[in-house]
C-alpha cells in the first residue's frame, strides 16, 4: 500500500485568500471569493484525488471575534478545523502583522502537526517587502514553513501542493474517488446567489442575509431552482428588490449565469425575499441553515 490522504485545513484572518487557494487547488469554482470579509460562513471541504493520493482541503471563515450567533458558529467550524488537521494551512497576505484571535494564534504556534504558513498576494509585493515579511513571520510562527504564493497568479500553488503530498500520512482514501466535496448542490446555488449580493450591495445588507435553496429539480435539458433570499427587516427587503425590482434582477441572471457554467447544464432560478427576523441570532433558525452550534 503506497496510498496517501488526510485533512488540510486552511485558516487565516478574513480576506487574505483562503478560498482562492482552496479553488486554485481544486481547478474549480467551489467557495465563492469576493473582495469583502467574511465571505465564507462554513467550513467547506474540497477533494482532490490522485491514483494514489486524497487531499482533503478544508476552506473555513476567516477569522474574526464573534458578536453574534452566526459569528460564534462561523468561528466553531474554525475550531474544528484544528481538531482533524493533518497539515495545517495558515494563510497570510502580504503587509498583515498579527492574527486577530490570540487563543487561535496560541493553537498555530504550538501546533504537533505540520503548519505550512501561506504569505499571500506577493504579486502586490516587491522583493524588498517580501524579505521582510518572511523575516517577521519566521520569528512569529518558527514551528512553519514559510512559502510565499500568490493564490490568484498561481505562483507556487504547485510547490505547495507537492509538499502537502509529502507530509501526508499513509492511508487508505476517506471518501469516493469521483467526490469533489461534502456540501450538497443547494449548497452552491445558496453560495452563488450570496456571492452576487456580497457584491451588490452595501454596509451591513449582505451580512443581515441567509439563503434557502427551496426547490432543485433536474430535468434532461435544465435544471429548476427556487430561492428565498432572507433578510433581517423589512426595509432590508426593499433594497434587495430595489427600483421596479431591477436589483434583484440583476443578482438572479449573474447567479444563473454562474450556476449554468457550475452544473454545466441550462438553469431557470427565481428568487424571491422574505423576512425572517433576527435570524442571525436565532440558534433554531441557524441551526436550519446549517450552523450547527
Ligand atoms: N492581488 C491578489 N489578490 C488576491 C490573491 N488571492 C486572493 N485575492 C483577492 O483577495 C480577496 C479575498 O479573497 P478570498 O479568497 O475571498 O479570501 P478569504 O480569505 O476566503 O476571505 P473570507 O472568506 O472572507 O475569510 C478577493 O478579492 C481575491 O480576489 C492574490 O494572490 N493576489
Ligand atoms: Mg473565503
Amino acid at each position: 500500500m503506497s496510498h496517501k490522504a488526510g485533512f488540510v485545513n486552511i485558516i487565516g484572518n478574513p480576506n487574505v485568500g483562503k478560498s482562492t487557494l482552496m479553488n486554485a487547488f481544486i481547478g474549480e469554482k467551489l467557495s465563492i471569493i469576493t473582495s469583502k470579509a467574511q465571505t465564507t460562513r462554513h467550513r467547506i471541504l474540497g477533494i482532490v484525488n490522485g491514483d494514489d493520493f486524497q487531499v482533503i482541503l478544508s476552506d473555513t471563515p476567516g477569522i474574526i471575534k464573534p458578536a453574534y450567533e452566526l459569528q460564534q458558529s462561523m468561528m466553531d467550524f474554525v475550531k474544528s478545523a484544528f481538531e482533524d488537521a493533518d497539515v495545517l494551512i495558515y494563510m497570510v497576505e502580504i503587509g498583515e502583522q498579527e492574527l486577530k484571535d490570540e487563543a487561535f494564534f496560541k493553537k498555530i504556534t504550538n501546533s504537533k502537526i505540520p503548519v505550512l504558513l501561506l504569505l499571500n498576494k506577493i504579486d502586490k509585493s516587491d522583493q524588498e517587502q517580501l524579505e521582510s515579511q518572511v523575516a517577521l513571520w519566521s520569528t512569529k510562527v518558527p514551528n512553519a514553513e514559510i512559502f510565499p504564493i500568490s493564490a490568484l497568479e498561481g505562483f507556487n500553488v504547485k510547490e505547495v501542493f507537492s509538499r502537502i503530498i509529502e507530509l501526508l500520512p499513509m492511508s487508505p482514501a476517506f471518501y469516493p474517488k469521483d467526490q469533489l466535496t461534502d456540501k450538497p448542490e443547494r449548497f452552491f446555488v445558496n453560495e452563488t446567489i450570496r456571492e452576487k449580493i456580497l457584491m451588490h450591495y452595501k454596509k451591513e445588507i449582505p451580512y443581515a442575509v441567509e439563503i434557502d435553496t427551496e426547490e432543485f429539480f433536474e430535468e434532461d435539458a435544465i435544471i429548476r431552482m427556487r430561492s428565498v433570499i432572507m433578510v433581517e427587516r423589512e426595509t432590508q427587503k426593499g433594497i434587495i428588490i430595489g427600483h421596479k425590482g431591477s436589483a434583484l434582477k440583476r443578482v438572479g441572471i449573474e447567479a444563473r449565469k454562474d450556476l449554468e457554467k457550475f452544473f454545466g447544464k441550462q438553469v431557470h432560478l427565481e428568487l424571491y425575499v422574505k423576512v425572517n427576523k433576527n435570524w442571525r441570532s436565532n440558534e433554531r433558525q441557524l441551526k436550519r441553515f446549517g450552523y450547527n452550534n
